[in-house]
């Protein structure tokens, strides 16, 4: 067995929570008048924090923001995407990767999530995988963001595995310079795998069961 644990980053592998991400912060855009933020200019915004992602919009916008005035407008973006975040439920989760998942453990596998998301825990609990992980980095503990390796970091302690014996899988770029940094091996998905620090471009989810054989 190549690895003793898989670490997965969250919005855009384990869910397309990554769309919601993109038309809430579209909403907040044309809120303060950003007409032309695009898909494009979302690509900037995988893996990295809700702060940084605002700056992402704000580089559009002539205006110029207090600090104040950015915290309310995360927050602002924040209320959009937990609505569309509500609606969820465990229909949400694809079928490919739940059974994925579960044959991974079934291999052995220790899995963790590694996301740069506050939202983590309200996400995995709409998806009915409150209590699936045997560990959980997220948002909420770490300091720095993606590209930074932190939270992978932290996710491999939580495991009481070493870097090197863990799978990071993502879907940005900001996420697998944070796998590489860390010293993992990372499954690229959708973004991800057409860059090339990824060291496993995959198509499709389940190939995450060949990697690990
Ligand atoms: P939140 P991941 C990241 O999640 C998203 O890719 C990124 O677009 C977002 O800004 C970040 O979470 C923070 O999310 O506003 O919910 O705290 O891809 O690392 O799972
Ligand atoms: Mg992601």
């Amino acid at each position: 067995m190549k690895f003793k644990g898989v670490i997965f980053d969250l919005d855009g592998v384990i869910c397309s929570t990554d769309e919601y991400h993109f038309l809430a912060w579209k909403a907040l855009a044309d809120l303060i008048g950003v007409t032309d933020f695009s898909r494009e200019d979302n690509k900037l915004q995988r893996g990295v924090s809700r702060m940084e992602s605002l700056e992402v919009v704000l580089r559009k916008s002539d205006k110029t923001y207090t600090d104040e005035q950015k915290i309310a407008l995360a927050e602002t973006k924040n209320d959009i995407y937990k609505n569309m975040l509500e609606k969820m439920s465990e229909k949400d989760l694809d079928g490919e990767v739940l059974s994925t998942l579960n044959k991974l453990r079934a291999n052995g596998l220790k899995l963790a999530i590694g996301s740069s998301s506050k939202n983590t825990p309200f996400i995995l609990e709409r998806l009915g995988l409150g209590l699936f992980f045997d560990a959980v980095a997220d948002g909420n503990c770490v300091t720095k963001s993606k590209p930074d390796p932190e939270v992978f970091l932290k996710a491999a302690e939580y495991l009481s595995l070493n870097p090197e014996d863990c799978l990071v899988v993502e879907d940005a770029v900001a996420g697998v310079q944070a796998g590489v940094a860390g010293g993992f091996k990372v499954a690229g998905i959708g973004e991800a795998s057409k860059y090339e620090k990824t060291t496993y471009p995959i198509a499709s989810f389940s190939d995450l069961l060949k990697i690990t054989k």
